[in-house]
């Protein structure tokens, strides 16, 4: 896949926006509602494709990360959190795996940094990779619009060239989820 750059300066291809990487580090003391961003980590930030390949070449693949961990790349003024603004209203399309989640995080990766959401992609936020026994990816947007989730969703299918069903979750509705799943348990006890 080809990466549009803004602008070529000596060089250095300039990307539209800077995008920052972070990683979640699982270590045995970790309480998820209680110390959940004690673990999040930002690494850090590129806005040219020279250095987005200098930071990608040197490190892991996501299917390397020890189970538990997470990497996101986010917009580098956007948190990769529920609570940030930018994504608190949005939601997430979600990926599951299929054997072929690198390749996936590589490709959505250089089309979220190409800039190839015309015209949405300013609604782009960023994208997670949750290693997990199952692991997924997922990513983040700003809106809940019916047009704008569908046709990032639609572009998403054709880059990765799956047949596979993708889901869009709300945050919104995930959260209500969760605290509806922590009240049954609390009554069951
Ligand atoms: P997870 O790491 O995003 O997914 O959330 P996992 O482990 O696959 O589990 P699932 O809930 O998707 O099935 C795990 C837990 O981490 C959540 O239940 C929260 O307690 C916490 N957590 C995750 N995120 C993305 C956030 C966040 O954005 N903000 C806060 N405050 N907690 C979060």
């Amino acid at each position: 896949m080809a990466l549009i750059a803004k602008d070529d300066v000596g060089n250095v291809h300039l990307l539209n926006d800077s995008w920052k990487l972070w990683y979640w580090r699982f270590s045995g003391t970790v309480v998820p509602d209680v110390n959940w961003t004690d673990n999040l980590h930002g690494l850090c930030e590129f806005d040219s494709v020279e250095k987005f390949w200098s930071i990608f070449n040197h490190i892991k693949m996501p299917s390397m990360l020890t189970t538990g961990c997470d990497y996101s790349v986010f917009k580098s003024d956007i948190k990769p959190m529920w609570e940030d603004p930018s994504n608190k209203n949005g939601g997430r399309w979600l990926i599951k795996d299929s054997g072929l989640l690198d390749q996936y995080w590589m490709d959505i990766l250089l089309s979220m940094i190409g800039g190839m959401y015309d015209p949405y992609n300013d609604n782009i936020c960023g994208i997670v990779y949750n290693r997990r026994q199952y692991s997924k990816i997922s990513v983040w947007i700003s809106s809940s619009d019916t047009n704008i989730v569908n046709d990032i969703g639609s572009k998403l299918k054709h880059f990765l060239d799956t047949k596979e069903k993708l889901k869009f979750e709300k945050h919104s509705e995930f959260l209500k989820k969760k605290i509806n799943s922590h009240k049954k348990k609390i009554l069951a006890k």
